[in-house]
């Protein structure tokens, strides 16, 4: 055996407050060491949303904030509110990156550009002990190719959450503040109070089924969705004259007309944009995405797309029996045998979870958020 490839997508680690989604890091920080036990080379590429610098506040002289205008001091700031919360999975990783035949890959996602700051690549480095070594095996990418395996996180396919990549920042007020995708904005704008409101609920699909089950939320959604969207066209644009983050939404505008008239209302399938530009990409046999939570599988002769699913905490909400279970956390598992032929595997992780009753956890949403986590050993720091 060449080389071993294990890839984990959407870990979406948090700074430990009421929105932070991520609980397993007592299975992560497992499955980690184990990779360190291996004799052979091994690359780790987390496949975009490692972290969730989105939904992550930034606490300044105890004050929190969401701040929409993310400079390289933001990032870190919120770099180290997630350190502290996921210091298991820290250490482990830095264990890893110890072994110089390993490797880790840090593969931008939407809810982690703040890793496009050259100021949090050197931060992360120094915290996983990898600033001053001779080998560089700690990698941020758009994208990871070797061996003809491809993976990225898939966001680029998505209209909404695309990130500009001409212009990752722009300058506001003589500072650098990074560009993130218009999504980004409007969750920043206008529902991270309502995801405080109720973080549990936004951990649960398929959303028809939940909205079924719970219309006053769904009614609090579509309105504040349509009030931040009115504003973004007819009020912020004027009130803010000088904030290129609010500037007028024309593309959106454009794109949403377009959907409009072509009765497109569907978000955007991440496989159906990525399998039109597979070839472009080159001549890969594995393709791994990630972005969208589900777990998918399509093999068509020489060449195979997967989707091993997120690793934050989410359940599935039986309708009929408005129960909710926990979904499973997965990796791909990919070996380069010595005459370059690939072996594939999706590896499920069992983590021993109940199955909780929907109207319960509806009624006591923060409490179930801290109850969930105690079943999987993890404690908020910030709750
Ligand atoms: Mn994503």
């Amino acid at each position: 055996m060449k080389k071993e490839i294990i890839v984990v997508g959407d870990i979406e680690m948090g700074g430990g407050t009421i929105t932070d989604d991520f609980i397993s890091d007592a299975s992560l920080a497992k499955l980690i060491l184990s990779l360190c036990k291996r004799k052979h080379p091994v690359d780790m590429i987390l496949n975009g949303d490692t972290f969730d610098f989105l939904k992550c506040p930034y606490i300044h002289n105890l004050k929190k904030t969401y701040p929409r205008h993310i400079t390289a001091t933001i990032s870190i700031g919120k770099l180290h509110l997630v350190y502290n919360a996921h210091t298991k999975v820290f250490n482990a990783l830095t264990q890893f990156v110890k072994q110089k035949k390993n490797a880790l890959y840090f593969i931008i996602g939407n809810h982690d550009p703040d890793l496009i700051f050259k100021e949090i690549q050197d931060e992360i480095k120094k915290i996983l002990g990898a600033s001053d070594t001779t080998i560089d095996n700690v990698k941020f990418q758009m994208s990871y190719r070797h061996h003809k395996v491809y993976t990225e996180h898939g966001h680029q396919y998505d209209f909404f959450n695309k990130i500009n990549l001409t212009y990752p920042f722009i300058n506001y007020k003589k500072t650098k503040i990074l560009n993130v995708p218009w999504a980004s904005f409007v969750i920043i704008g206008g529902f991270l109070t309502m995801k405080e409101e109720y973080p549990f609920m936004e951990r649960i699909s398929p959303h028809p089924v939940l909205f079924s089950l719970h219309r006053s939320l769904m009614t609090k959604l579509s309105w504040r969705g349509m009030k931040y969207f009115i504003k973004s066209i007819l009020f912020y644009p004027f009130r803010y004259f000088f904030d290129p983050t609010y500037m007028f939404p024309r593309e959106v505008l454009r794109e949403a007309y377009k959907r409009v008239k072509e009765m497109h209302w569907d978000v955007d399938k991440v496989v159906d944009a990525f399998r039109k530009q597979r070839r472009a990409l080159g001549n890969h046999r594995i393709h791994v995405l990630g972005h969208t939570h589900e777990q998918y599988v399509e093999e068509r002769g020489k060449w195979v797309i997967l989707h091993p699913d997120t690793w934050r905490d989410e359940y599935i909400l039986d309708k009929k029996t408005r129960r909710l279970y926990p979904k499973t956390k997965r990796y791909v598992d990919i070996i380069v045998n010595d005459d370059d032929t690939l072996t594939w595997d999706l590896v499920d992780i069992p983590i021993k979870r109940h199955i909780l009753n929907f109207d319960k956890v509806m009624k006591h949403e923060v409490r179930f958020i801290q109850e969930v986590a105690q079943e999987e050993g993890f404690r908020f720091p910030l709750l």
